[in-house]
């Protein structure tokens, strides 16, 4: 079950300078979004590094890999664009720097086409986690999660050496030697973009518009949660990328189930006053439920949207809202970790996984609990809600 926030422990090394209390260091939830760089909550147990300078982190981070033979780096499960983008940037670093040879991999599937395309136009070095044996490495890494959010495949027992993550902090994360995690980035990527400059790294092609991609996506062309760090490294990735790559990535051929996902999700989609949900029952692959979420929540006049789907005996689940009041994480993480759910996310997206099984009756009851205790959180009423193709032209 995921933690809640960091909390501060109550020793260790202290280096938070002067911002540092414990209410302090729960950054109200309106301020998340608006801080600029430089804003960091303080951090107690060693491991935290985020309060400082990028030079002394790089530092760090290439005095931890120097001397290991062979790093893994993982992503979250179902990588995305920022995870799969981050990962090829922390292997690029480690073996250009610190003479590490290192290999990426990921859990679950890298389903939607446009990740696809990303792997397969860039050529990035990703293996799948089937062909790993965790015994052939002696450094691990995890980049876009945190060890105790429970989205991610380094079985337990292998404590990761290094975490970097722009989402908010685990209190966990600290017992790793190296943690960067906190939120003052739209894009794991930036994190890593800061890295590369300040080693002084020649980007590639590739790495180049791998990480642009990653940025992109994860801040929606740098229209939300996007600080003043993550402008900076688009631009100084711009003229790097590729943009004849960047055209294939974004606009991949879709496979016809593509297509058909869409039409159930359309046909199943059921308005709640300012919230949209939908059913999307199997699913082909667990990063639809994302993309879906993201689409009904550009229906006029919605607050809030709510996708979910089945995959392999889970229920994966994914929430928008683009009410910068809200925070989506939380909402997710509250409902979800009483299923006995893993989740992340953050102020406007989210999502979770939660052990799917039992009988059809089971399973039915489950998703209708769900989603009345999503529509009440959130303070909707109207539990039968109303087709979204059946709705007047005219909302409320
Ligand atoms: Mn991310």
């Amino acid at each position: 079950m995921p933690e809640r926030e960091a909390r501060p422990a109550s020793s260790g090394v202290y280096s938070g300078a002067k911002q540092g209390s414990i209410e302090r260091a729960r950054v109200p939830q309106e301020r998340q979004g608006r801080a600029g760089p430089g804003l960091h909550e303080p951090q107690q147990r060693s491991g935290f590094v985020s309060h400082l300078p990028t030079t002394e982190k790089v530092w760090r981070l290439l005095k931890l890999a120097q001397g290991r033979k062979r790093a893994l780096i993982l992503t979250h499960d179902n990588p995305d664009p920022d995870s799969l983008a981050a990962a090829v940037a922390l292997a690029y670093l480690l073996e250009a720097r610190a003479g590490v040879p290192a290999r990426i991999t990921y859990g679950g599937i890298v389903g939607r086409a446009e990740n696809k395309a990303m792997l397969r136009v860039l050529r990035l070095p990703v293996t799948p986690l089937s062909r790993i044996g965790f015994d052939d490495y002696d450094l691990f890494g995890l980049v876009d999660t945190q060890p105790s959010v429970g989205n991610h495949s380094l079985p337990p027992g292998y404590g990761p050496d290094i975490v970097i993550d722009h989402h908010p902090p685990r209190e966990a994360s600290g017992r790793a030697p190296f943690a960067d995690v906190g939120r003052s980035y739209g894009a794991t990527c930036s994190i890593l973009v800061d890295y590369l400059r300040t080693a002084r790294l020649e980007l590639t092609p590739e790495v180049a518009t791998a990480l642009f991609y990653g940025i992109k996506s994860d801040t929606r062309d740098l229209g939300r949660q996007t600080f003043q760090i993550d402008i900076d490294s688009y631009l100084y990735l711009f003229p790097k990328a590729d943009k004849a790559a960047l055209a294939e990535i974004e606009h991949p051929a879709l496979p016809a189930s593509y297509f058909r996902l869409y039409e159930q999700a359309y046909k199943r989609a059921r308005v709640h006053q300012a919230a949209v949900e939908v059913d999307l029952g199997e699913i082909y692959s667990p990063d639809m439920v994302a993309e879906i979420a993201e689409r009904l929540v550009s229906l006029e006049g919605m607050k809030w949207s709510l996708a979910y789907g089945s995959y392999e005996g889970q229920l994966f689940v994914s929430v928008r809202t683009n009410d910068r009041r809200m925070n989506a994480g939380r909402l997710v993480r509250e409902v979800c970790e009483d299923y006995g759910g893993s989740s992340g996310g953050h102020g406007s997206m989210a999502g979770a996984r939660l052990p799917f099984d039992g009988t059809r009756v089971q399973k039915e009851r489950l998703k209708r609990e769900l989603i009345s205790r999503f529509l009440r959180e959130i303070g909707v009423s109207d539990l039968q809600g109303t087709p979204l193709l059946s709705l007047d032209r005219q909302l409320h």
